[in-house]
């Protein structure tokens, strides 16, 4: 690899080298998931969170054409204030590496790049999936796909309801993908800890999980992704009838302002914090470090089973 497309900060070279626990967290969330400066506070809060859950943390962005895995506060910054940087998922990246621009990771971005650099943890807080009216839209995260088809275990708080939960649920299985709820039987809708679904299948606790991680790579030899959803702590949650209202207003003002394409899953994120006037975010802040803490404690279960 050449050291000009894709540059690892010394930290997390070292924690990889020493097969010791790493966990991956995109920037997508920091630079079109939540308003300045709650999304620095965010990213370097949870940067703390993995440490002090026994893990090394690596935030991935591209910056100036280079695929950073690991950044520094200066870089947290940038990325969190700057206009102009791209919301990049995996089919930007070669885009950005060429023409030396910056953007900011989705979940599917983060994880080519976290698999790139040898990282098989990844914490974050919701994925994308099918979007509803998916059927005349075509609009499907590459969130989905990427799962398919990079060796890397994705832990979020489920999927917002600004998506079409059951169907995200099915795409899944059919890119068979393996679906996992942590301690709990219902499939988690981000600001809540129940959907409606129930969980594809269950584990309690970062042992376990890190058990079906050692099965799904080194003992199948599958090389798909993961998809942990650990649920939101009960304290935090927004129940989903509470939050429904908001979301629905959300998806009315994104049809009525015809956003699509891209601009689709930031523009969601934005109504519904203004909507419940920013109790979705603290809700949103709180899941993130949430799964940080879990994502680390599976890191560091892992290790000991490679170890
Ligand atoms: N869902 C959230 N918050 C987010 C995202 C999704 O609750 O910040 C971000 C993630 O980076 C995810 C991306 O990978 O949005 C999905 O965008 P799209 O729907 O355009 O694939
Ligand atoms: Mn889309």
């Amino acid at each position: 690899m050449n050291t000009t497309t894709i540059s690892v900060l010394p930290a997390v070279a070292e924690a990889l080298a020493a097969g010791q626990p790493v966990v991956a967290l995109e920037s997508t969330i920091i630079s079109h998931g939540m308003p300045y400066p709650q999304n620095v506070e965010m990213a370097t809060e949870v940067e703390a969170i993995v440490r002090a859950n026994g893990a090394t943390p690596a935030t991935i962005a591209v910056l100036d054409g280079v695929c950073c895995v690991g950044l520094s506060p200066e870089q947290l910054e940038r990325l969190g204030t700057e206009q102009g940087v791209f919301k990049a998922t995996t089919r930007d990246l070669p885009w950005l590496v060429a023409t030396r621009r910056t953007g900011a990771t989705t979940v599917a971005a983060t994880m080519r790049v976290a698999a790139l650099a040898g990282i098989r943890v990844f914490a974050t807080g919701g994925i994308g999936g099918v979007h509803r009216g998916a059927a005349t839209t075509f609009d499907v995260s590459a969130d989905l796909t990427e799962l398919a088809v990079t060796p890397v275990a994705v832990v979020s708080a489920g999927i917002k309801s600004i998506l079409d939960i059951r169907h995200t649920l099915e795409r899944m299985e059919t890119l068979g993908v393996p679906v996992v709820v942590n301690g709990s039987d219902d499939f988690p809708s981000f600001y809540s800890r129940t959907s409606g679904l129930p969980a594809p299948r269950r584990l309690d606790g970062p042992a376990e999980l890190a058990a079906m991680l050692h099965a799904t790579w080194n003992q199948l030899g599958m090389a798909t992704g993961i998809s942990i959803a650990n649920p939101i702590p009960a304290a935090d949650e927004i129940p989903a009838d509470e939050i429904a209202a908001f979301i629905d207003e959300a998806l009315r003002s994104l049809d009525e302002q015809g956003i699509t394409g891209q601009d689709v899953t930031p523009f969601l994120l934005k109504r519904v914090v203004e909507g419940t006037g920013g109790r979705s975010l603290v809700a949103n802040l709180a899941l993130v470090r949430n799964n940080a803490a879990t994502a680390a404690q599976i890191a560091v279960e892992y290790a000991k089973l490679l170890g």
